[in-house]
């Protein structure tokens, strides 16, 4: 923090009106009043290593005064999930879990959680430990100030650190990102983020189809095809990629689909 400011706000807490403005855009406060909560939806597929960990960060995390609804999908998984997000939601009242009967996918599970998300604003947070719940403040503040109406976090953009890992991969990522962007005219520099921030009144407004990794591209799509157009922020975040060793799932196959739906939502509509 500048000496300056630092000084300011032990001598005066209060900033002058002129300060207050720069700091906070014209109906931030307005929106304050009328965005009240916010859901987290977690869809979870065999994360019994991650699962509790994560949750503790979300119940931790800096909402931005919002009151926080924390939903978590278990997409029938094999491991313990299950028991200990029963455990979580029995020790939280404001976690609760949903549970699939057969496992369908990510996209799938994020209807489940959006159905029954019933925050003013929705966020998706995977269970893994890729991504860090600590930053929601600043996926929030675009919508709270007014600006947005959807947030992307992207791994690409900023100077946030980053874990260095599998470099076609990120070519791959890239690739989605550009075919996609070609498609929905939007300057995405990441498509495939977990972090996508929606108003409700947004997500109200599309009907999701995709059971599995066909979900970023699909929502992208109808979200960037919605008139009025929504207005779209996306702002830096830190990424922790897990390596295959660690759990991470997603493959080739996965990349396949998210092709398909690319063009499938974008072309056929
Ligand atoms: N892979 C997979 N994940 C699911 C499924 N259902 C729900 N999920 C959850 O969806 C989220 C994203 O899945 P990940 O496998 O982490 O996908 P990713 O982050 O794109 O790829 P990774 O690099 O593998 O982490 C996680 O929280 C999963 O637990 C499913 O059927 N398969
Ligand atoms: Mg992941």
């Amino acid at each position: 923090m500048h000496p300056l400011r630092a000084h300011r706000l032990y001598l005066h807490s209060k900033p002058s009106r002129k300060e207050a403005q720069l700091e906070k855009p014209l109906g931030a406060e307005r929106n304050l009043m009328s965005l009240k909560t916010v859901s987290i939806v977690i869809p979870c597929f065999n994360e019994e290593k991650t699962l509790e960990f994560l949750v503790e960060r979300v119940l931790a995390s800096d909402t931005c005064g919002l009151e926080k609804g924390i939903i978590i999908v278990d997409d029938k998984s094999q491991d313990s999930s299950f028991d200990k997000a029963s455990a979580l939601s029995a020790a939280h009242p404001e976690i609760s879990v949903f549970k699939h009967e057969i496992n369908r996918g990510k996209g799938a599970a994020m209807r489940t959680g959006f159905e029954n998300a019933k925050g003013d604003i929705v966020i998706v947070q995977d269970a893994d430990l890729e991504y860090d719940p600590g930053e929601y403040f600043k996926l929030l503040k675009p919508i709270i100030d007014g600006e947005a109406d959807v947030v992307y976090g992207s791994r690409f953009r900023g100077g946030d650190s980053h874990r260095v890992l599998y470099f076609w991969h990120s070519i791959g990522n890239r690739f989605l990102t550009l075919l996609s962007n070609m498609m929905t005219d939007l300057n995405l520099t990441d498509m495939e983020t977990c972090y996508k921030v929606f108003r409700r009144d947004i997500l109200n407004k599309i009907t999701l189809t995709e059971d599995r990794f066909g979900f970023d591209p699909e929502i992208t799509a109808k979200v960037s095809h919605l008139r009025p157009a929504p207005r779209i922020y996306e702002v830096g975040i830190r990424y922790s990629g897990r390596t295959y060793e660690d759990g991470k799932k997603i493959g080739w196959k996965d990349g396949i689909r998210v092709v398909v739906s690319i063009l499938r939502y974008n072309l056929f509509r």
